[in-house]
């Protein structure tokens, strides 16, 4: 494919992203984002999430040991949504949405984070999605349960305390319903595993970052941002309970060394949306693999990012160095 621009297809969702890649060597008059401050105290009095402490809704937390979950104290969604009257003939189209949120500090520390926990936190904190996904799922009005971790005050992040959040939700989100839908297609067109199938054709191919007994990093053929990463298991499995204790722990390994990966490519704390998509509670078993996706928006440096405006807003997302670099870059870190 070399250095001419071309589009790569999205076998999950069916879209289609532009590549360029004569275009690294532009100049950067833009934005310059400042590094963010290290955190290094173990403990901060005015935290909202360290043990102790009174969160902004007046609870005060416990003095836990290990990961502590709460409800979050401004939900975007509560579990008794009142219905909303329906107008057949009208074009605004809306729905009750009931839910549940929660956030989960992975630590006590403060000053930690995914790659600066011992790899046995990182399980524990694996094996506490594993839990709050089953939990939230056995309720009736819950179909589908997002997990995400915005890091950093550039994606977001409104606390250093490594967290991450819970959205359990009503109804399946819009791109978790475009990847089902490209996964049964699959499934029904080749009657095999989409992602089974993908990441047997990239194992020792040039876009694997690392692996272990049981999962496996690539940058998608399909990456949009430019440090993307797919994360998946090794064996079909659709959902985080289904993952056995060796493959919790497994899991939790790999994120700590992935996230070390991106912490060293730019010498700062790496910002990134990352969350896992699972099976919805209705949804078939046989076409759905699990994964993470890790959205990182640096693009060549601590201070230059990835921007998703103009084309990318209006038309169709674009990126300039190829998944296959990016991959080279983060596997020989
Ligand atoms: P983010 O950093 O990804 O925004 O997640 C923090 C969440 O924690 C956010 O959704 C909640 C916010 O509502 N929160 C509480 O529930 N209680 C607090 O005291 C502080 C923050
Ligand atoms: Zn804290």
């Amino acid at each position: 494919m070399g250095e001419s621009s071309h589009r790569r297809l999205n076998p999950l969702t069916g879209e289609w992203v532009l590549v360029s890649p004569g275009r690294t060597g532009r100049p950067w008059q833009g934005k310059l984002d400042t590094p963010p401050a290290p955190v290094v105290a173990a403990y901060d009095p005015a935290c909202y999430l360290c043990p102790g402490n009174e969160r902004a809704g007046g609870v005060r937390n416990p003095q836990y040991t290990s990961t502590f979950v709460f409800d979050n104290d401004f939900p975007a969604l509560r579990p008794d949504a009142p219905p909303l009257p329906r107008d057949p003939n009208s074009l605004c189209i809306a729905e009750a949405e009931s839910g549940i949120c929660r956030v989960i500090c992975f630590s006590p520390r403060h000053d930690l984070s995914l790659p600066s926990l011992p790899p046995e936190a990182v399980t524990a904190v694996v094996q506490t999605w594993q839990e709050q996904s089953s939990k939230l799922l056995e309720l009736p009005f819950i179909e589908y349960v997002q997990i995400f971790e915005n890091r950093g005050a550039t994606m977001g992040a409104s606390n250093p305390h490594p967290h991450c959040q819970i959205w359990a939700v009503q109804h399946v989100p819009n791109d978790v319903a475009k990847e089902e839908r490209g996964q049964i297609e699959y499934l029904e067109q080749r009657g095999t595993c989409l992602l089974c199938d993908y990441l047997a054709q990239e194992r020792g191919g040039e876009r694997i970052v690392t692996e272990n007994n049981s999962f496996a990093v690539v940058v998608p053929f399909w990456a949009v941002w430019p440090f993307e990463t797919l994360v998946l298991p090794k064996r079909h499995a659709s959902e985080l309970a289904e993952l056995t204790p060796a493959e919790a722990n497994d899991l939790g390994t790999l994120l700590s060394f992935l996230t070390r990966k991106y912490d060293t490519l730019f010498g700062v704390p790496f910002p990134y949306s990352m969350g896992f998509h699972q099976r919805p509670k209705n949804a078939p078993a046989a076409p759905w693999h699990i994964h993470a996706h890790f959205y990182p928006p640096l693009l060549r440096s601590a201070e230059i990012r990835k921007f998703m405006v103009g084309f990318e807003l209006l038309a169709q997302p674009q990126r300039d160095i190829t998944p296959e670099e990016a991959a080279r870059i983060l596997r020989n870190l």
